[in-house]
């Protein structure tokens, strides 16, 4: 029986990794850090909580001795490292605490494998956001990076730390440049989540108007339960590598209102430019949506699309839901949630 760590065990992530090595029969250390309050709504939803083989492990990615230990008390042969200040744009607020969890973070872990045990495979949670300022379309494996952000630099120094130590000390570790991925369990901070729980609240007739940033941005926007076994996949692989896992098409931010106005039945029309931008939804003529310049960031990714044919080809990875089913499936879940006074 495999035992493998997973970092960040409280987020989108590391709930749907846990569910599928709980599947595969692994013996599971989830960590979570202390805070004033609990944060296993996601692990609860997933009915996965009281699972018998999932222990749960205090633990902060700063903590170098922490790391030590954790590798040291718990004998994984596997770390998953999912933990980071993960929100674009909070590192533009707190970069210096970005670049300590979402940068030196991930080093701390590394240099605990070199130190307890070199053979425990290790597995990165890279970002598109590294390509940033976008150097090529699609992007793959050797588009050359130009981070636009704090997170996006931090996440680079955790990438190329991944590979620097796979070369220098033949560790196996893996990096998973992945694009963005969304399901019901996404932070209500990030934009496709934030979305679809607004038209669903305003479905249900508890919010006006859902207020938003740059609708022009376009992402490549996957289903987060496929792409955690592309993570599982790369560690078990014979060699360790640099992966791209991403849907190969991109939508904008309005695209998606659209879709999810649909889904919640509403059919919405943009009129104005810019910070006069509005939806409004045709049968009644009610605004919708508005775009408040508070949601802007100093500096944009503009456009990500991710070709996975490496992850295709070498990992029999792909895939398979499409944008219109992963947002149907997100507002209806925001839908039941709301209905029942339930929302995180
Ligand atoms: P979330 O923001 O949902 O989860 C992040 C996790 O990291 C939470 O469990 C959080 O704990 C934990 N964490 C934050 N700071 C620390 C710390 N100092 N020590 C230990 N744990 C900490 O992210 P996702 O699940 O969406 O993403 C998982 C990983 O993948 C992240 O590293 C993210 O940057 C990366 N990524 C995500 C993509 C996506 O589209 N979702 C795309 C590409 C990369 P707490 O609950 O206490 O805050
Ligand atoms: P991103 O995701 O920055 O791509 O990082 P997010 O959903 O926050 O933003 C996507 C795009 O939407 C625009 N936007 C808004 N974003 C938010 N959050 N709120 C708004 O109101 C809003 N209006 C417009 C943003 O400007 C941006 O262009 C996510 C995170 O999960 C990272 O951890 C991960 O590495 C990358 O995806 C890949």
């Amino acid at each position: 029986m495999t035992t493998a760590i997973i970092t960040g065990i409280t987020g989108q992530d590391g709930a749907y990794l846990a569910e599928l090595l709980l599947a595969k029969g692994y013996t599971v250390y989830g960590t979570y850090r202390r805070t004033s309050s609990v944060n296993f709504w996601r692990i609860e939803e997933l009915g996965i909580a009281k699972h018998p083989s999932l222990h749960l492990v205090e633990y902060d990615l700063t903590d170098l001795s922490a790391s030590i230990r954790l590798l040291q008390t718990t004998g994984a042969t596997e770390v998953y490292n999912l933990a980071a200040q993960s929100f674009v744009g909070v590192s533009f607020e707190q970069p210096v605490t970005t670049a300590e969890i979402t940068g030196i973070g991930p080093l701390n872990l590394l240099e605990a494998i070199r130190i307890v045990n070199p053979a425990i495979r290790f597995y990165q949670a890279s970002t598109s956001e590294m390509f940033g300022k976008v150097q090529a379309i699609p992007q793959v494996e050797d588009t050359p990076f130009y981070p636009r952000s704090p997170y996006g630099v931090a996440k680079l120094y955790a990438h190329w730390i991944t590979v620097n130590y796979r070369e220098s000390y033949g560790i196996h570790g893996s990096s998973g440049i992945l694009f963005n991925h969304e399901s019901p369990l996404r932070g209500r901070e990030f934009v496709t989540r934030k979305i679809t729980d607004s038209m669903a609240k305003i479905k249900l007739g508890q919010l006006d108007v859902l207020e938003l940033g740059n609708l022009d941005a376009k992402r490549d926007w996957g289903y987060a339960k496929e792409y955690v076994e592309g993570m599982w996949r790369m560690l078990q692989a014979d060699k360790p590598d640099t992966y791209v896992l991403a849907t190969n098409r991109t939508e904008t931010v309005r695209d998606f209102v659209s879709m999810a106005a649909k889904a919640a039945g509403f059919d919405l029309a943009f009129e104005g430019q810019a910070e006069g931008e509005v939806g409004i939804d045709r049968a009644t003529g009610k605004t919708l949506v508005r775009v408040n310049p508070k949601f802007y960031r100093p500096a944009e990714v503009e456009l990500l699309i991710g070709n996975p044919a490496k992850a295709k080809k070498e990992l029999g990875w792909e895939p398979k839901t499409t944008l219109e089913q992963l947002c149907q499936m997100m507002v209806e879940a925001d839908i039941r949630r709301n209905q029942a006074g339930f929302s995180f």
